[in-house]
Formats: C-alpha cells, structure tokens, sequence
C-alpha cells in the first residue's frame, strides 16, 4: 500500500500521480471500474507481467491478494491510497460499496494473453517459481 500525497486548500483536495510524486512505472494504461453490482466478485486473475496500481477513488472495496504463499485482504477505502499489484498476484475484488469507483494505472496496454484466469494453473506457475 502507498499512501499518496494530498495537495489540498480550503477549496479541498486534489492527488496527482506521476513519476514526480513517486509512480514507480512510465503509466500505459488507465481504466476505472465503477457500476459495479452488489455480491458481484470481479478479478480472479493474475498477470504475467503487468505492474499495477489501483486507487478507490470513490467508495471502497476489498482486494484479496495471493501470491502462493500467502492471502490477504486489503480494504481499500481512501482515495489517498494505492495498492500495487504486481506480476503473478492473484486477485480478486468483491464488497464494492455502492457508487465505488476503482481507478487502476497499468504499466502495459490491454492484452489479453497477459491474464491467467485458471486459478489451478496460477497455482501450478507459482510452485515452479519457489
Ligand atoms: C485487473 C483488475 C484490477 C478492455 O477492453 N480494456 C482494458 O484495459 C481492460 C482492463 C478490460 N477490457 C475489457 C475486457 C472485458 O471484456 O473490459 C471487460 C472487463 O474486463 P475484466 O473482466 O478483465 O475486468 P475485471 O474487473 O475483472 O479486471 C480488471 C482488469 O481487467 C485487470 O487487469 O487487474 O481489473
């Protein structure tokens, strides 16, 4: 997690991400989730390559991360912080708030060939990694 710098005034506040405020990454890609339905679980994948930060922005939801070792939940209910998911996490986003909306910048494009959306084959590539 990144807690990320807030520039604020009495008009209120504003966060700029870029290399300059501590991006580790040339930024590709930004896409936001918002809509998203109650008890629906989005994710369920893990990247071969791919750097990520994901900030809510608006509402919260929680991000369960698995890197074969170890699972862990993280609440993401601040638009000051940034979780990094890197390559071979596994996650999974589920109990959005209503009118949540998860701002992720990504390292590469969109590729779809990137993904790996069997949980059993995420398992497999992470064990020959240990
Ligand atoms: C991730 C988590 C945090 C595109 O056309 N371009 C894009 O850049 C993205 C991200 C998605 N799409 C298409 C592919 C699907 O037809 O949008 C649709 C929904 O994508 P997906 O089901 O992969 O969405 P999530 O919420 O399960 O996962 C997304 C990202 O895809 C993924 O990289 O790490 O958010």
């Amino acid at each position: 997690m990144i807690e990320l710098e807030v520039r604020g005034d009495e008009r209120g506040s504003l966060i700029a991400l870029e290399a300059a405020t501590g991006v580790p990454f040339a930024i590709e890609r930004v896409y936001y989730i918002f809509g998203t339905r109650e008890g629906v679980v989005r994710g369920l994948h893990a990247h071969h390559a791919l750097t990520q930060w994901a900030v809510c922005v608006a509402g919260a939801c929680t991000v369960l991360l698995d890197d074969g070792r170890e699972r862990t939940d993280v609440r993401l209910d601040r638009p000051d912080l940034a979780l990094q998911i890197g390559p071979m996490v596994w996650h999974e986003m589920r109990d959005f708030e209503p009118g949540t909306v998860l701002m992720v910048l990504a390292d590469g494009p969109y590729d779809e060939a990137d993904y790996i959306r069997d949980q059993a084959e995420f398992e497999r590539l992470v064990s020959e990694t240990r």
